[in-house]
């Protein structure tokens, strides 16, 4: 399980043409795991924040293809702050990790690149639980 350092941004390798960009993320390359699920938050009315909830075994890439938001990261110890606005950066959000995403500018694209299909027993949606969970209780896996 990880902290909140290793939600590291990862640059994207992006393609200059004359005719437009092209940004490119491979499994266990760009991206450091191999994923199976591609999934997009848009239209998200102002003010709303999205997330709240850790995942168990579950790494993310997520970038701001339009627009910007800002992710809080939190390990139950420390939080951070980042915001995404680059289409060219990634936001690495490894295992254990509670995360919330707000401030989603208008047209905001949140594009989420994932290691595993979707799973809810995966998710931990209640923060006491997660506290626990960080602290080596078991949470049904
Ligand atoms: C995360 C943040 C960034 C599915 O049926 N399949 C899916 O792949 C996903 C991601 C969600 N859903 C269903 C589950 C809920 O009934 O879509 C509904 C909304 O999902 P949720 O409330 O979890 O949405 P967010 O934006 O709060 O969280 C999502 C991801 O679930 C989560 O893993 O890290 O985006």
């Amino acid at each position: 399980m990880g902290t909140i350092k290793d939600c590291i941004i990862i640059k994207l390798n992006v393609i200059h043409r004359s005719a437009g960009d092209l940004a490119v993320v491979e499994g266990g390359k760009d991206a450091p795991f191999p994923f199976k699920r591609i999934y997009y938050l848009f239209n998200v009315p102002d003010g709303v924040v999205r997330g709240g909830h850790a995942h168990k075994h579950l790494y993310q890439l997520l970038i701001a293809i339009n627009g910007s938001f800002t992710v809080v990261v939190d390990d139950g110890f420390e939080q951070q702050e980042v915001k995404l606005f680059k289409q060219n950066e990634g936001l690495l959000i490894v295992p254990g990790i509670w995360r919330e995403l707000k401030d989603f500018s208008g047209g905001a694209v949140a594009l989420v690149i994932a290691s595993e299909g979707y799973d809810a027993e995966d998710y931990i949606r209640d923060y006491a639980q997660f506290i626990r969970f960080r602290n080596g209780d078991s949470v049904n896996s």
